[in-house]
């Protein structure tokens, strides 16, 4: 009581802890070789669908622009970013104020044009306290029920009755992975509103069996000077710590499942260390998936051979 700060207010990062997650700084190159190699182990599915999630502008179109960008080894921008400050009021009126709309498969390309990395992300409209996309608008995405270039309405959700409704998924159109994006500073702006939408939506994804992640951006903001002086802090942050350990409080999520990082949005040039915290990222995230679906055509396999055991 007395200091003026709101309690959900993070402390301004005073004392730097010691480091107590490991990245290996200076493994890019191993990193990189070992996203290429990747390769999907069950032969049912073409490629893992990841599907991203979370409150508008906390940089989901950014991190799959940073991810193309690694792999091409260039600043690259296949997904539309809005400037935050500057949205469109008529734009607000009908979204709140999300930039995405739509419902876009990025595919990311290999070294060659025609080669693809066996992973696509799906980009969604945010998540709005009080507007933003409906809840069941993600859960039929999960479900691979969502056709591409789908216009999200925030007031209702897709109908069954629609061109864009995917009547018969296979498991190609479904999410094998559920990812929140979610900026450092939420705890700051803490609104239990939308802690209970990605608490639904996380129950939801448990249900149909999908794996969730979640990624906290914007760790290079004011907010969190040790950091944006160095990001090889990232993990000695009191702040950071303390963000992740809220946003797995209020969402559920064990802290082994949260990836600060940041994007890459206005740099032009590639730095190893942003590099490395996405990197870090998307190998667990493609091995999550991975898990899963193979586990999944485990379990199928085994109930199949039991059927006709049976018979
Ligand atoms: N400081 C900082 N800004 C970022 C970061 N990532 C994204 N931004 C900025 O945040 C704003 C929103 O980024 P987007 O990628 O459009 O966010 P989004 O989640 O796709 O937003 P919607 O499509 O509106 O839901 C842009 O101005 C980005 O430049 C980051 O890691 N750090
Ligand atoms: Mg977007």
């Amino acid at each position: 009581m007395g200091n003026g700060r709101s309690t959900n207010k993070l402390p301004d990062d005073p004392m730097p802890i010691e480091s107590w997650r490991t990245v290996d700084w200076g493994n890019k190159k191993d990193e990189l070789e070992k996203l290429k190699s990747f390769r999907l182990e069950s032969g049912t599915i073409k490629q893992l669908r990841i599907l991203l999630c979370g409150p508008s502008g906390s940089g989901k179109s950014s991190f799959i622009n940073s991810v193309d960008a690694i792999c091409q080894n260039r600043i690259t921008g296949p997904a539309d970013v809005n400037n935050g400050e500057g949205t469109d009021p008529e734009l607000a009126l009908i979204a709140g104020n999300t930039f995405t709309l739509s419902y876009k498969t990025h595919q990311i390309q290999k070294e060659k044009p025609g080669q693809h990395y066996p992973f696509v992300f799906n980009d969604i409209m945010g998540l709005e306290r009080n507007t933003g996309i409906c809840l069941d608008d993600i859960k039929l995405a999960m479900k691979g029920h969502v056709k591409e270039d789908y216009k999200f309405n925030p007031k209702s959700a897709l109908d069954d009755s629609s061109d864009f409704y995917n009547k018969n998924p296979t498991s190609n159109d479904k999410a094998h992975i559920l990812v929140f994006v979610v900026a450092v500073n939420i705890n700051d702006v803490a609104n239990q509103e939308m802690f209970k939408k990605m608490i639904e939506l996380r129950l939801a994804a448990r249900d149909l069996d999908i794996p969730q992640i979640a990624i906290l951006t914007k760790i290079d903001e004011k907010s969190c000077p040790l950091v944006k002086k160095d990001l090889k802090n990232v993990y000695s942050s009191t702040y950071i710590k303390k963000a992740m350990e809220k946003l797995s409080n209020n969402v559920g999520f064990p802290l082994n499942c949260i990836f600060p990082l940041k994007t890459y949005h206005e740099e032009i040039d590639m730095k190893d260390e942003v590099d490395m915290l996405i990197l870090s990222a998307l190998r667990k995230i493609l091995h999550l998936a991975n898990d899963r679906v193979n586990a999944t055509c485990v379990t199928a396999t085994n109930q199949r051979a039991n059927i006709l055991n049976k018979t």
